[in-house]
């Protein structure tokens, strides 16, 4: 099988890469990735079976000459910070919408099997004491330039099924966190924050709750629905994994060897989603999917001895990442 895989440099796209030809032998990818700055290249470079070809999902004939090659495209790519998005929409907009346009008309002109990897946030938010979660069924109300481009792209996709019957599926995961996660977010944030001496910086009352999954077993649930997903469906990726911010911080710092209650409170974000909670019930039922690494504190545990590990893939970027946060008092 040859994938086309799109935004592979990125967090879960190489994640993804790495861990998809390792146990899959007879699988060969393509990745087509811009570099911007959440990418780091060199976890893809040397890898064997695997070719990176630098540029941009909006230039319509490149994604056209990859998608004629392939057998299935898998579509990572995307901006994909809420608090960059709130600065400046317009990358959010080229990349997710009109990039993801030029995915799909090429899969439709070559007839080619599309996995479109989009997020839980396209349903807004819940109360913290509402008793449902997010379902397929859950209607878009998307609130951040961010999260309503990614509910664009969604609707883009479901119209190039229902209109020209493209063989498509999407997908709608909780937050993830692993390794080779960008500095500028919540967890890999907390944790450099701590290996510089640096208290964690929670928005607002911190008590906004995210929906956490392990980044593997996002992977595993992309590869079930490629697999065996109904063409047409949504379906929905999550582990149980609510917490809320403050948890995690508290958590981060006893595992890390510092009083529970050391951070501070920064400007809350814009517009911030209180509450994020994935059901997943149907892909359970539907596709057999079953997270692995429901432990969160071990999961965290591995993730903090990834980054200290590997001071080489965001040390170069942490003033940056640190001073831009700065001047938005966070
Ligand atoms: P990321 O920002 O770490 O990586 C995105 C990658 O896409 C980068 O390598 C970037 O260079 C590339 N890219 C961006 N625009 C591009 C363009 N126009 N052309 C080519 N490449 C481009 O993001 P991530 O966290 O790995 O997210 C990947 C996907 O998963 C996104 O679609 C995101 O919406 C979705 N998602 C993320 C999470 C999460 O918790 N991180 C949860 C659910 C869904
Ligand atoms: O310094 C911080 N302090 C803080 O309290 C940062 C960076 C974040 N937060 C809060 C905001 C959120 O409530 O932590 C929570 C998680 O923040 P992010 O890591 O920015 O993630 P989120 O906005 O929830 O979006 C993530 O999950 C869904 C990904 O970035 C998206 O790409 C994905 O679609």
């Amino acid at each position: 099988m040859k994938l086309l895989v799109t935004g592979g440099a990125g967090f879960i796209g190489s994640n993804f890469v790495i861990k998809s030809l390792r146990v899959k032998k007879d699988l060969e990818i393509i990745v087509i990735d811009k570099l911007n700055y959440a990418a780091h290249p060199d976890a893809i470079k040397n890898l064997e079976r695997c070719k990176l070809v630098v540029d941009d999902i909006c230039n319509k004939d490149a994604v056209f000459d990859l998608v004629k090659e392939v057998d299935a495209v898998v579509h990572f790519a995307a901006e994909s910070h809420n608090d960059n998005s709130l600065r400046n929409p317009y990358p959010f907009i080229e990349s997710n919408i009109v990039g993801t346009t030029n995915i799909l008309e090429a899969c439709k002109n070559y007839k080619v099997r599309l996995h479109h990897i989009s997020t839980d946030e396209v349903f807004g938010d819940l109360a913290l004491d509402d008793p449902h979660k997010f379902t397929r069924y859950t209607p878009y109300a998307p609130s951040s330039p961010y999260s309503a481009s990614k509910a664009s792209a969604d609707m883009l996709v479901r119209a190039w099924v229902r209109s020209f019957g493209l063989e498509a599926t999407i997908s709608n995961c909780s937050n993830n966190y692993g390794p080779y996660q960008h500095i500028e977010k919540f967890i890999p944030r907390m944790i450099t924050n701590r290996l510089m001496g640096v208290k964690p910086k929670l928005y607002g009352d911190g008590l906004n709750v995210r929906d956490w999954i392990h980044v593997d077993d996002h992977i595993a649930g992309v590869w079930l629905i490629l697999e065996k997903g109904a063409p047409g469906q949504t379906y929905l990726l999550g582990a149980n994994g609510e917490k809320s911010n403050l948890e995690v911080v508290k958590t981060l710092n006893r595992l890390m060897g510092y009083p529970e209650d050391d951070y501070e409170h920064v400007k809350d974000r814009a517009g911030h989603d209180r509450r994020y909670a994935i059901d997943a019930s149907d892909t359970i039922a539907e596709l057999g999917f079953s997270p692995k690494y429901t432990d969160f504190e071990a999961g965290l545990k591995a993730t903090i001895n990834w980054y200290s590990d590997h001071p080489e893939f965001w040390h170069l970027d942490k003033e940056a990442v640190e001073n831009s946060y700065k001047q938005q008092g966070q």
